[in-house]
C-alpha cells in the first residue's frame, strides 16, 4: 500500500491515508467518532452527518470493531480529540470487516484470562500493552547479540533433531527419524562445546529448546528460547563475566530504547542493574538459607535447592546473584570439578530473586575424565562417541551458560507468568496455536 501513512506522523494540513483496525465507534447523534489503531498509535476519524456525504457516513457507522478498514482524508487540528488532530475524512474502505463477536476485546476494556488470550493470540497483541512486551523481547535479543559480536562471538545454529539427551533422560520428547529413534533437543550443549574445539573458538546460539516437562508450572515451558554461550579458553569465572555483561547489556537497551514499551506496561521507575552480581558460594547459599529461618527442614551439603529455598535467598539478597561451587552429583556429567575436591563442581547458576535464570560451568575438556563423568552419572560413553570422540583431538579449555529468554522476559517486567513472554506457549495442555 504505496500511499500509506502513519497515525502517529499526521500534522494538521496533511492530506493523509491511514490503514489500521477500528478500535472503537461512538455515535453522539449528530457526530460520530472512528479511532484508526495503526503500528504508530491511533487517530481520530470525525463523522458529521448533516454535512458530509450520507453514503461515506453510513460506511463509517457500520463499521464493525477491530476491521481493518484505510481512511483518506485532511488532518485537522482539534484540542478535543485525543491527540490533539483528527482527520476529516474524504474516503472510508472496510478492506477486512470484522466479526462484531470478539472472542477477545483488543481495547482492554473487558478483561480476559490467559488461556482465552493466549488461544486468539492475533487479537490480544493487538493490544499495545502485550505489543510492548514482545518489542521488548526482541530488543533484549538485540542487545544480546551486539554484546556477543562485540566480544568476538559467533552465531550458530545446531540441531534440533537429535539421537541423545544431555539434561537427564528422563525430560526428552521421542520423535522417530526414517525408523530410528530420535528426540528433540534439549539444549545444544554437546555442539557448543563440540564447536569451542574448532576454528571458531567463541560461540552463541539463540534458538528453541525442548523439554518434555511434567509439570505444569508459572515458569516452565515445553518449548523455550534458550540463549546459550561458549568460549574455549576462558574458565567459570569469565564465562560468569561474560554472563553479567550480557544481561546488564539487555536492561540497559531496554531501559534506554524501550520507555514507551516500559510506560505502556506500567513502569515509571524502570533501572537497569549497575553493580556486579554477587557470587556466592553453594555452600554460603545454604548458610544463608538456613539462617533465615524461612524453611521447615535445613538444608544439608547435596541438598538441591527448593522453590522455598531459593525464595528465601532471593529475598533477602534482593537482586541477581550467582551460586557457585555446587556439589559434583548435582550438576550434569559435562561440568569440570575441582582437581583437588572432585565433589566440587565448577557449575554456577545466576540467580533473580524469583527464579533459576541461569546454568553454567567450566566444562571437562580431559577425554578421560569426561569418560568417567558418563559412567558416575550413569550414562553409555558409547552413545556419545561423536561428541566424545572429538575430545581426543585437541579440546581447549572451555566454558558456558545458557539463559531461557523467557525467564529473562519474565523477570525483567514481572510478569506473573512465563506464558506471557512467548507468542504462542507450549505446555501440557497447549499444542496449537
Ligand atoms: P532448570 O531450568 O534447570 O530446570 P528449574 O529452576 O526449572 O531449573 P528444575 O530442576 O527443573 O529447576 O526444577 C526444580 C524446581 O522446579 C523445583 O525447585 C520445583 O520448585 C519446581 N518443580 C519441579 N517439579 C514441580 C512440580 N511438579 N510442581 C511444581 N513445581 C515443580
Ligand atoms: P539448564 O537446564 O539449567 O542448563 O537450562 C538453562 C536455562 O534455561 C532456562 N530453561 C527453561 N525455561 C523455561 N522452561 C523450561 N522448561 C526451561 N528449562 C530451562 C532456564 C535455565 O536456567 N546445558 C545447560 C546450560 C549450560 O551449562 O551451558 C542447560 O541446559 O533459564
Amino acid at each position: 500500500m504505496q500511499d500509506r501513512t502513519y497515525t502517529a506522523d499526521a500534522e494538521p494540513g496533511d492530506a493523509v491515508t491511514v490503514a489500521g483496525w477500528a478500535h472503537e465507534i461512538r455515535d453522539l447523534g449528530g457526530i460520530a467518532f472512528l479511532i484508526v489503531r495503526d503500528q504508530s498509535g491511533k487517530i481520530q476519524v470525525k463523522f458529521e452527518k448533516d454535512e458530509m456525504d450520507d453514503e461515506l457516513v453510513e460506511t463509517g457507522l457500520d463499521i464493525s470493531r477491530e476491521s481493518v478498514v484505510k481512511v483518506t482524508g485532511d488532518v485537522e487540528e482539534e484540542p478535543r480529540a485525543p491527540t490533539d488532530v483528527e482527520i476529516v475524512p474524504e474516503d472510508v474502505e472496510v478492506i477486512a470487516p470484522a466479526d462484531p463477536e470478539l472472542p477477545l476485546d483488543p481495547s482492554g476494556k473487558v478483561d480476559a484470562e490467559l488461556p482465552t488470550r493466549l488461544d486468539n493470540r492475533t487479537l490480544d497483541v493487538r493490544k499495545p500493552e502485550i505489543q510492548a512486551i514482545f518489542e521488548i523481547r526482541a530488543e533484549i535479543l538485540r542487545a544480546v547479540r551486539d554484546y556477543f559480536r562485540s566480544i568476538g562471538s559467533t552465531e550458530i545454529n545446531t540441531p534440533k533433531i537429535v539421537a541423545t539427551g544431555t539434561e537427564g533422560g528422563t525430560e526428552l520428547f521421542p520423535v522417530t527419524y526414517f525408523g530410528q529413534e530420535a528426540f528433540m533437543n534439549q539444549s545444544p550443549q554437546l555442539f557448543k562445546q563440540l564447536m569451542v574445539g574448532s576454528g571458531l573458538e567463541r560461540v552463541f546460539e539463540v534458538g528453541p529448546i525442548f523439554r518434555a516437562e511434567e509439570h505444569n508450572t508459572p515458569r516452565h515451558l515445553n518449548e523455550a528460547t534458550m540463549i546459550d554461550f561458549e568460549s574455549a579458553f576462558i574458565d567459570h569465572e569469565e564465562a560468569m563475566d561474560v554472563c553479567e555483561g550480557t544481561l546488564h547489556a539487555a536492561y540497559q537497551a531496554v531501559e534506554e530504547n524501550c520507555q514507551e514499551e516500559l510506560e505502556l506496561l506500567g513502569y515509571d521507575d524502570f533501572a537497569a542493574p549497575e553493580e556486579d552480581f554477587p557470587r556466592l558460594t553453594y555452600e554460603e547459599a545454604l548458610e544463608r538459607i538456613n539462617a533465615t529461618g524461612e524453611l521447615d527442614e535445613q538444608l544439608v551439603w547435596g541438598d538441591d535447592l527448593s522453590t522455598e529455598a531459593e525464595k528465601a535467598l532471593g529475598d533477602e539478597i534482593g537482586g541477581h546473584y550467582f551460586i557457585t561451587d555446587w556439589p559434583s552429583e548435582i550438576k550434569p556429567f559435562y561440568i569440570q570439578d575441582y582437581d583437588d575436591d572432585e565433589e566440587l563442581s565448577k557449575g554456577f547458576d545466576l540467580m533473580h530473586p524469583r527464579m533459576e535464570l541461569v546454568s553454567g560451568g567450566q566444562r571437562e575438556h580431559r577425554y578421560e575424565n569426561l569418560v568417567e563423568g558418563f559412567e558416575q552419572q550413569g550414562l553409555d560413553p558409547s552413545q556419545f562417541e561423536y561428541y566424545t570422540k572429538m575430545f581426543k583431538y585437541g579440546m581447549p579449555p572451555h566454558a558456558g551458560w545458557a539463559y531461557g529468554v523467557e525467564r529473562v522476559v519474565m523477570t525483567m517486567l514481572d510478569l506473573d507468568n512465563i506464558r506471557e513472554a512467548v507468542l504462542f506457549p507450549r505446555d501440557r495442555q497447549r499444542l496449537s496455536p
